[in-house]
Formats: C-alpha cells, structure tokens, sequence
C-alpha cells in the first residue's frame, strides 16, 4: 500500500516545479557524521570513569557499550538502518588501548588504527575530536586556558596529537577529516580576568595549528558555547571570540544548534558565518530549555537550518555532524531516530519549490511567497521519504523499531 504512493508524490510535486528524482540522488549525496559518544553516554574507553566539564548524560537506560568492539557493533546496527552513506565522529577518549594504555597527549595514530579500519570497511569517512573533559587535568574547568603554564602545554601537546590523527585518518580513507575543538573552559560565578584567558586560548590554538596539513585529509574546526554546567557565568570559548578566531585564521566554525541563546535562531548564523569563512561544522542538536542534547528530531529549528542550507546553496561547503546524548531510551534508537529525522529536514528543503518561492520574492509577491510556504508544509513528503528508504535497503516506516528491539533482546540486554 505505502509503496503506491510515491508516483502520486512525484506528480503533486512536479506540479510545483519539484523533479522528485533529481531530490532523490542529491539526497543520497550527502553524508551525516554520526557521533560515537550517543552510544556509551560519552564515556570513552579510557576506564576510568571520569566526567566533568559540563559533559553530562542523564539517564540509566542498560546495555550500552563498553568496548570499541560493542560500539561499533552497535553503530554497525544504527546505520543498517539509516538510509545513505554516511561518516562516524570520534572523540579521542574513544581511543582503542588493547595494545597499552597512554595519556591524552601522548596518542597516536596506532590507537586508532582499529577505528580506521573499521570505517573503511564499512565505506564511512571520519571525523576527530580531541577530548578536553573528562580527565584530572580538566578538573580545574580549565585546559587550553590554564594558568597552570605545564597543564595548558598537556592539551596543547593534546591538541597537536589529534590533528596529526585526524590528517591520517584523512589521508587513508581518502576524504578530509574534520577535528572539532571543543573545550569546557569558563567559571561557574562571575571572573574578574575574563581577558587572560581569552588570550591564552588564542596563543595555546596558535600552537596547536602551526603545522600546516593538506586539506584533501584535514580541516580545523573550532566550536563556540554560551554557557555549561560549571561555567554559567563565563565560557571562554564564546561565539564572538572563535568566529573572530576563525575568520582570522580561516578556519571552520561549528555550529552546535544547542550553544546559543533558546531564542537565537541557529539557521539565521550560517549565511553570516559562510560569508567569512571556509566552511562549516553543524552539531545537530536539540537543547530543551537549555543546552540539553536532546535527541534530534523534526522540529522547526532542525528544519530552518536544512532549508538554509539548501536555500543558500551550502551543502557543499557545510559537514553535518550531530551531537546529542540521551542515557535514558535505547541507544541505537536514539542514533537511528536523529539521523533519520535530520535527514527528513534535509529532504523537505530539498523538495522545496525553491524557483516558484524565489520568483514570488523577486517580484516583491510576499502574499504569495507565504500562501505557498504554507501550502507545500502539506504536500506528502513521507511518500518520497519512503521511497528513499525502499531504494537505499532500508526499512522503511517503523519498520526498523523492530529490528532496535530484536536487537536489544539478542545483544544488548545480554550486557
Ligand atoms: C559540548 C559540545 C561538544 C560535545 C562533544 C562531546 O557542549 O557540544 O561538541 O558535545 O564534544
Ligand atoms: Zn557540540
């Protein structure tokens, strides 16, 4: 029955201009980075359990992984059930220590060798995030900003690490890696100093940049936020100080839908941003009240964030990255239910009758403009949504809650 409906699709949306095939393929073209820390609620495998710098997952949901070897079994479930190729985002806590343990600024490639394998028989790229929380020498809130001049070098060195990764990462499964730098750094009450740390910041990301690298394999991203868990009154890493960074240094901003104020409008920046730099980063996100990673789903800001992508013509200089973490609903689900409904924004931006909608602007036709951006909201975009799925193998409708639930009774429950 459900498989009838795609040729009606296809019609309505051919009367508004809309080639639904072409929507189809260009769909298919665009890879999601699915993040591995939704999997163990961003725990790593560095065994010792710590947490801090406003990283913080709620929720006590069983069966997530606890090896490199779980998670990838568990993320080889999720994108059975995604449709397209996609890429996996890897944070550095994520490191695989099977052959010895060693400290964050002494990693190298060999620890996540078996990552990169993994991709590249699973036909993912990938991208890399050196981990500036969860560690002794986070416990200050502060890293790349430390007063401390022996802390600050630790991640400095930790940061020039990553970099030399993410680039080999790049470089052997033949497409960039983006490596994000996030940090926790701020204060809880209001600081007095709020330069110094500004300026330490710039100076330690100076140093971790120096090094030149092909960027056929790597791109620096940096990732701004307002506030966290620990730095309500001051985060150094602030939206003005990194788009200045970045603009300066020509590097990529990211994006993360959940570190700006609830009533900023995220799709609103990236016109601005692109205007300046490079490329972006997107964490796709979803903050409830505040900066809570909720898992993404089909709600009005994911979708105005698709559209401007669309509309702008950004897609090609924009990586899609998600970012949320929800310990209390199945794991796999959860990855499964983000990707799919960012990918589902992305569609309706794409099946937009973008020429018609341009038309009515340019002639100054706003009654129109509205009438249509209204009319299309009920056009049957799941009938193409379905197509998609059928034709990239994947189950289409709730079908795949079922195959999340065989799963969790055959393997995760037995965690
Ligand atoms: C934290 C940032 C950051 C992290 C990941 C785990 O507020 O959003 O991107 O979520 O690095
Ligand atoms: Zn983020």
């Amino acid at each position: 029955m459900r498989d009838s409906l795609y040729p009606i699709a296809r019609e309505l949306y051919a009367e508004h201009g809309v080639d639904t095939e072409a929507v189809l393929s260009q769909l298919a073209s665009v890879a999601v980075s699915l993040h591995c820390w939704q999997g163990d609620d961003v725990g790593g495998f560095e065994g010792d359990g710590l947490t801090g710098g406003g990283i913080q997952a709620t929720g006590n949901y069983p069966g997530k992984a606890r090896t490199p070897g779980e998670l990838r079994q568990d993320l080889e479930k999720a994108l059975s059930l995604i449709p397209g190729k996609h890429r996996l985002n890897l944070h550095a806590c994520y490191a695989d220590f099977s052959g010895g343990k060693v400290d964050r600024d002494a990693l190298e490639v060999k620890h996540f060798q078996s990552w990169i394998d993994w991709c590249k028989t699973q036909g993912l790229g990938m991208d890399f995030n050196p981990t500036y929380f969860s560690h002794p020498l986070a416990n200050d809130g502060a890293t790349l900003t430390h007063a401390d001049e022996g802390v600050r070098a630790f991640w400095i060195r930790h940061g020039i690490a990553c970099r030399e990764i993410g680039a080999e990462m790049g470089r052997q499964l033949g497409s960039a890696t983006v490596t994000n730098v996030w940090i926790p750094d701020g204060s809880k009450d209001l600081p007095v100093d709020r330069k110094g740390p500004r300026q330490r910041l710039e100076a330690s990301l100076d140093e971790i940049f120096r090094k030149e690298l092909p960027t056929e394999h790597h791109l620096d991203a940096v990732e701004s936020k307002l506030f966290g868990i620990g730095s309500e009154s001051y985060v150094v890493g602030s939206n003005e100080f990194y788009l200045g960074y970045a603009v300066s240094r020509s590097k990529l901003v990211c994006l993360d839908a959940g570190h700006f104020h609830p009533t900023e409008s995220v799709a609103d920046k990236i016109s601005s941003v692109l205007q300046f730099v490079p490329e972006i980063l997107l964490h796709v996100s979803r903050g409830v009240r505040w900066d809570s990673d909720h898992v993404v789903i089909l709600d009005d800001p994911t979708k105005a964030i698709m559209e401007e992508l669309v509309r702008g013509g950004f897609l090609g200089r924009t990586h899609i990255g998600l970012d949320f973490f929800d310990a209390s609903i199945n794991r796999v689900a959860a990855w499964v239910i983000g990707t799919r409904s960012t990918l589902k924004a992305l569609l309706l931006a794409l099946l937009e009758p973008a020429a018609k909608l341009r038309g009515l602007e340019a002639e100054g036709d706003f009654t129109s403009r509205l009438a249509i951006l209204e009319e299309i909201k009920s056009l049957p975009f799941g009938a193409v949504w379905d197509e998609y799925c059928r034709r990239q193998d994947t189950p289409v409708g709730e079908d795949w809650l079922r195959e999340v639930k065989r799963y969790e009774s055959d393997v995760l429950s037995k965690r």
